[in-house]
Order: structure tokens, then sequence, then C-alpha cells
């Protein structure tokens, strides 16, 4: 068809839950589509919607100069990748995984004749083929590789190159994860706090979230100390007020009966900061110590 002969063919290797939601997405746009997974009957569904199902990682990255990878985590790629011609191909490595691990995948995929491009998957399964969704996916590693195929890659869901370096992707990826793995716990200690109170879950469901959205923007005023490296600059809630608030969190979960375990490592963190003489900075000499 004019389909097949204007749109280069594309693999995709793992058809987990994010594998198949960024299948249905190309096939919806009419992508050729050749998959494979390790447990065939995951394919069955995509054949009858239009993938070409390969019975073999190998015969599936023989069908494409395009390579997409979406499995569990890098020991995976290995296994999967480990014996495969890669030559002349174009690795686009969506599984997570640690800078570390996408630079030393770089580097093994040019060894065998591949060009690589990393990706940090920025969404959950119903956010894939929805650009209004908001999802997006880093990427990071060959610039060439994420030219020829960014009209491809934006597919699924939205497209930010974050540079050459390989590890890229992945470190922009975690770093959202680590800020939203927090978020997660302090939330996750709001809703212990009212647990046996009577207070509606939902109630306070959208009071932390219209309460969370207003302080994202503290990002901007952190970035700005770090850049600046004057962390006192407009600060108005200073670190011995932030210390001094802590003890009446620490008091109140103790008096609910709630953990704190969950806060207890930051408000240490904060303290230590607060002895070493640094009362009316921000939390801008907290990152020092985590990166020392
Ligand atoms: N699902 C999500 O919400 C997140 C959103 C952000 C990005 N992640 C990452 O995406 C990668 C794939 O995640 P997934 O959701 O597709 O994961 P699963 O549904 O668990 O599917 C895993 C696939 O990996 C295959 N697999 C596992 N081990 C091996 C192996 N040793 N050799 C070959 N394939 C392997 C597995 O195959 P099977 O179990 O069906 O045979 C699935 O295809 C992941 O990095 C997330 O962190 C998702």
């Amino acid at each position: 068809t004019d389909t097949e002969f204007d749109t280069p063919h594309l693999t995709l290797l793992g058809l987990g839950a994010m594998g198949t939601a960024l299948a249905r997405a190309w096939l919806a746009a009419e992508q050729p589509l050749t998959v494979w997974n390790r447990t065939p009957g995951r394919a069955e569904p995509l054949a009858a919607e239009g993938a070409k199902v390969a019975g073999t990682a190998a015969e599936a990255v023989a069908a494409s100069d395009l390579v997409v990878v979406c499995l569990l985590d890098d020991a995976s790629v290995g296994e999967t990748l480990d014996g495969v011609d890669l030559t002349g191909k174009d690795v686009v490595n969506l599984t997570t995984g640690t800078p570390a691990e996408a630079r030393a995948r770089a580097e093994w995929a040019e060894q065998r004749g591949a060009r690589y491009l990393d990706g940090g998957i920025m969404a959950v399964p119903p956010m894939i083929g929805s650009p209004e969704s908001g999802g997006y996916v880093f990427y990071s590693g060959s610039q060439a590789v994420f030219g020829d195929h960014q009209k491809t890659l934006a597919v699924p869901a939205g497209t930010r190159y974050v540079g050459e370096d390989p590890g890229f992707a992945a470190l922009h990826d975690v770093a959202l994860l680590s800020a939203m793995t927090g978020m997660f716990a302090g939330v996750t200690h709001a809703f212990a706090l009212i647990r046996k109170e009577g207070v509606v879950p939902g109630d306070l469901a959208s009071l932390l979230a219209e309460w969370l959205t207003a302080m994202a923007g503290y990002a901007y005023g952190l970035a700005e100390h770090l850049e600046s490296g004057d962390y006192t600059k407009g600060v108005t809630s200073n670190l011995a007020m932030m210390v001094q608030g802590n003890s009446t969190l620490l008091r109140t979960a103790a008096g609910q009966g709630v953990s704190a375990e969950l806060l207890t490592p930051f408000t240490t963190l904060m303290e230590r900061r607060l002895a070493d003489g640094h009362g009316d900075e921000g939390l801008a000499g907290l990152v020092d110590m985590l990166a020392r």
C-alpha cells in the first residue's frame, strides 16, 4: 500500500503494559509495525489490529531499521538483544534505567554497529496516544537518530531531547520520578493523619492537589539560589522557621498515633543544616549536603 511505501517500518520489542500502549498508538497512526514479546500470547491482540508478529527478537530486529525497545529493565534488554545483529540499526531504548546503564548500553549498541538513542517515559500507559494528557518522553544520545525519527517517535507521546549524553534522558526521568516519590510520601502521611478523624479522603484529596500545585513553584526559587550561590536572597520562609514548624508536624503525628518515618529523614537533614549555622537560608544548602 501507499502507507507501507511512504512510512519506514518500525520494530517494537516488549509488549508489557507500556509496550502495548505504544504499539496501539502507532497502529492507530497506520505505522507499519513488527512486534515481538518474550511471552508470545501478548502479541496476539496486536496481530488482529494489524501488527506483524515476529517469532524471535532477531527476526523482529531484522524487519526494520528503527528498533524501539520497551522492556522491564536494562538486564532484560541485554538478554533480549544478546547475539542479535544490530549492524546499521537505530536502537531507541525506552526501558527505564539509570544514567550509568544508559551510557553503557549506548556504548554496547555502538560497538555492535547501531546508532543509539535513550528514552525516559514521563507517562503512564493510558496517557500514551493522547496528546492532551501531557505525557512525553525525554530523549538523549544520538541527535541524528532523534532528528531522523522524531515524527515517528512523536506519535505515542510528546518528545523532549535533552542532549547527546545518552545518560541524560534517564537522569531527567529519575530526577522527576524522585521528586514525585517525595510528593507521594507526603500525601501518604497526610492521609494517615486524618485516617481516624472522619475527614472524607476525597475532600482532603482536592485540598492536597490545590496546595501542592500552589507550592510546586518552590522549585524555581531553589533553582535561583543554586544558580546564584546566594542561598539567602529573597527568603521569606527560612530554615530556622521551617525547623520550628517541623516540630509541630512531628508532635501532631505522635498525637494522631501516626508513624513519622516518612518525615524524619528530611526533617533531620534540615536540623543538621540549621545546627551548622544556616538558619537564614532556604533549602538550597540541603542540596549541597546530599550531593557531597
Ligand atoms: N507502566 C508504567 O506505568 C511505567 C510508566 C513509565 C515507564 N515505565 C517503564 O517502561 C518499561 C516497560 O514497562 P511496562 O509497563 O511495559 O512493564 P511490564 O508490563 O511489566 O512489562 C515488562 C515487559 O518486559 C518483558 N520482559 C521482562 N523480563 C524480560 C526478559 N528477561 N527478557 C525479555 N523480555 C522481558 C516482559 O515480557 P513478558 O513477561 O510478557 O514475557 C514485558 O514485555 C519499564 O522499564 C518501566 O519501568 C512503565
